[in-house]
């Protein structure tokens, strides 16, 4: 019998609130409803070893970890998901929709915590054996936005905790990171309403990846 086509790994970046989860769902929805096998995904997470590592990472106090152990959790976590989720869906033909991935940890701990890029160079070498996102749809917010559709919500984590300051430097590496790669990166405007956000995102998801 011979093998499915590999399936398509895309990945949603962005700060808080950017409505990631949101349109995580309506992405795997439409890429469903055109018959194609999909799984969706998040990070920290997506996998037993990967959730029991995230409780690790959003519940505790804000400066419970030294900020290259904070990083090493993140890649300890996404290389259990890669292994038990992503890489297996991938190569069984289903199409990976994954809410974050190694840019949230290239912004967050690298831009907002200070965490030298040669330590994140390293981890996604040992952790990612070169695995990486067929397409990142980038949702860019202005933070007050961000963080206050997020805190709407009430349950704030402890990212959520660290202020504007912070998150401005993870924005502008969302948008660094999305300048520096257009081949792989869509940069998508988030204040906008939430159905003209997913038009925008499968207008991309058309162009780059067509049926
Ligand atoms: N993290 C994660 C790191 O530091 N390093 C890493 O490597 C990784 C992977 C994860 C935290 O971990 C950090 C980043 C995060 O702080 P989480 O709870 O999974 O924490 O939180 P987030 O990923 O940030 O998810 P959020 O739920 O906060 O934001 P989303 O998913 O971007 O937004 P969403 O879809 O939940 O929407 C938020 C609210 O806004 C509304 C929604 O209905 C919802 O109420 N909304 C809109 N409202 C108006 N207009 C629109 N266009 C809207 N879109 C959504």
């Amino acid at each position: 019998m011979s093998r499915p086509a590999r399936g398509r790994f895309i990945t949603l970046e962005g700060g808080e609130g950017a409505g990631k989860s949101t349109q995580a769902r309506l992405l795997a929805a439409a890429l469903a409803a055109r018959g194609l096998p999909v799984l969706r995904t998040r990070e920290p997470g997506g996998s037993p070893g990967a959730e029991a590592i995230r409780g690790l990472l959003l519940g505790q106090a804000v400066a419970r970890w030294d900020s290259v152990a904070e990083c090493m959790l993140h890649f300890a976590a996404r290389r259990e998901h890669v292994q038990a989720s992503i890489r297996p869906a991938l190569e069984a033909g289903i199409w990976v929709v994954c809410d974050r991935f190694a840019d949230s940890t290239y912004a967050y701990q690298c831009h907002g915590q200070g965490v030298p890029r040669a330590v994140f160079q390293a981890l996604s070498e040992v952790a990612l054996e070169g695995l990486r996102p067929d397409l990142t749809l980038v949702l860019d917010l202005p933070v007050e936005r961000g963080l206050g559709r997020a805190t709407a919500r009430g349950d704030t984590n402890r990212y959520e905790a660290l202020g504007a300051g912070f998150h401005a430097k993870v924005r502008e590496a969302f948008l660094a990171i999305a300048a520096a790669e257009p081949e792989r990166c869509a940069l998508v405007d988030a204040s906008q309403p939430l159905e003209a956000v997913t038009a925008a995102l499968l207008r991309a998801l058309n162009a780059r990846l067509p049926a």
